[in-house]
């Protein structure tokens, strides 16, 4: 692999920080949704985490030791701007600082995400991301951070826009509004909020590089002879993973989400210049690539079909589909314009019956999982596909959304002890791939 191919891992504040009242940070939208009970599985809670507003040099040694040269965190907006907007919480930004000049002086570079689901509360308050002056509350934020730690290496606006349609149309992500209108509005939002932060991003002095990071789960027919089910795997595409992908790097919403919002009588409160701005250039694309998921028209047994002609499935019920990262890289750039040099910025896989035995977690099934993947990188960048890094999610396991503590994705357990896979991954990074 070139020398400076990026092997990191991922996290996120919200998973991970814990301490969500310390030091003057304000309540996120995941720390509220957290108190009604029944929302999360075991009414599991952001409250503790893995500690890492607290542990953060016990991460730093879990990177080192990994060998990882570059590390994926994201930045608690409220822990920086208690209220959303207005007033700094100077402890919370001095956090960052901290973090990411220890992060710079130990050769590890720090790609920051500036929203990874967690909205201040008292900005929902306000409305959240309904209200569209939310694109210039996420705008000033952004500058601020920009300014403020001007080393970055690299600059995601947002991570996975979907969760915010989730978190707004089915209920099941904070804040856990059940309406479509709100879930489409809250992403149109969010996507302008996006184009707002990249014209900040080009007035300020910062020399990182600025992109997005948005989840593909490419849908494929289960009968690929069956018109149907390519028409339905096709609409699938667009209407998930194309609803962010056609504005962002083709200037406006593809035809089959129009079609889609007519069709259910959404209006949305959009402007012909916001897409002026959700368009603007970018440095890179953050691709998260976890799986592939196929579907079919009628309903018929996936699994089942699959499993008949040779196919398998992980412990956790999951499809285990090796080309996953490869089949992914090619079709976005093929279907949906994205020429832009490509990070891996998550992938991974999640068990809840993980068990130490002898003192270790032996992840056998992750370690196969991990290795396909890297297969997948190794053949991209063989065929001269511009990957330029990959980061693995987690570093640890960690509060995962609705599922609380029970899914586990990390390759540390939550009390920071190695498991199979992460020795796994540090023989792969010394190896360079
Ligand atoms: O834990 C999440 C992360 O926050 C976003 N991407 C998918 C991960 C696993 O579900």
């Amino acid at each position: 692999m070139n020398k400076d191919f990026l092997w990191g891992v991922s996290t996120a504040a919200g998973q991970i920080e814990g301490s969500v009242l310390e030091d003057g940070r304000g309540l996120s939208i995941w720390d509220a949704f957290c108190r009604i009970p029944g929302s999360i599985r075991n009414n599991d809670t952001t409250d503790v985490a893995c500690s890492s507003y607290k542990l953060w040099k016990e991460d730093v040694k879990l990177l080192k030791d990994l060998g990882v040269n570059s590390y994926r965190y994201s930045i608690s907006w409220s822990r920086v701007l208690p209220d959303g907007k207005g007033k700094v919480n100077q402890a919370g930004l001095d956090y960052y600082k901290r973090l990411t000049d220890t992060l710079l002086n130990e050769g590890i570079a720090p790609n920051i995400t500036l929203y990874h689901w967690d909205l201040p509360y008292a900005l929902h308050k306000l409305g959240g991301w309904l209200n569209r002056d939310v694109a210039d509350w996420f705008a000033d934020y952004a500058e601020l951070i920009f300014k403020e730690i001007p080393d970055a290496y690299m600059f995601s606006t947002h991570n996975e826009p979907i969760a915010t349609y989730v978190g707004y149309a089915r209920g099941v992500f904070a804040p856990g509004f059940a309406v479509e209108q709100y879930g489409r509005q809250a992403n149109h939002n969010l996507l302008l909020s996006h184009g707002k932060a990249v014209e900040r991003f080009r007035a300020s002095n910062s020399k990182a590089k600025i992109g997005i990071v948005i989840d593909v789960w490419n849908r494929v027919p289960l009968c690929p002879e069956n018109e149907d089910d390519v028409r339905y795997a096709k609409e699938q595409n667009a209407l998930a993973h194309g609803n962010y992908l056609s504005p962002i790097f083709s200037g406006k919403y593809n035809d089959i989400y129009l079609s889609y919002l007519e069709k259910n009588n959404i209006k949305l409160q959009a402007e012909e210049k916001d897409f002026e701005l959700i368009s603007a250039p970018l440095d890179f694309f953050g691709l998260n690539c976890y799986n592939r998921i196929v579907v079919s028209a009628s309903g018929a047994n996936v699994r089942q079909t699959l499993t008949q002609n040779g196919g398998n499935f992980l412990q956790n019920g999951q499809e285990y589909y090796p080309d996953a990262i490869y089949d992914t890289v090619k079709i976005i750039r093929k279907d949906f314009n994205v020429n832009l040099p490509i990070y891996i910025t998550e992938n991974g896989v999640g068990f809840q019956n993980e068990q130490e035995v002898d003192g270790i977690v032996s992840d056998d099934e992750r370690i196969k999982y991990l290795t396909a993947s890297f297969n997948s990188i190794k053949r991209l960048t063989d065929e001269g596909e511009d990957v330029r890094g990959y980061y693995l999610w987690s570093l640890l396991d960690n509060f995962e959304w609705t599922a609380g503590y029970s899914t586990k994705y990390g390759i540390h357990t939550i009390d920071r002890k190695p498991k199979k896979s992460a020795l796994f991954y540090k023989e792969h990074i010394k190896n360079n791939g």
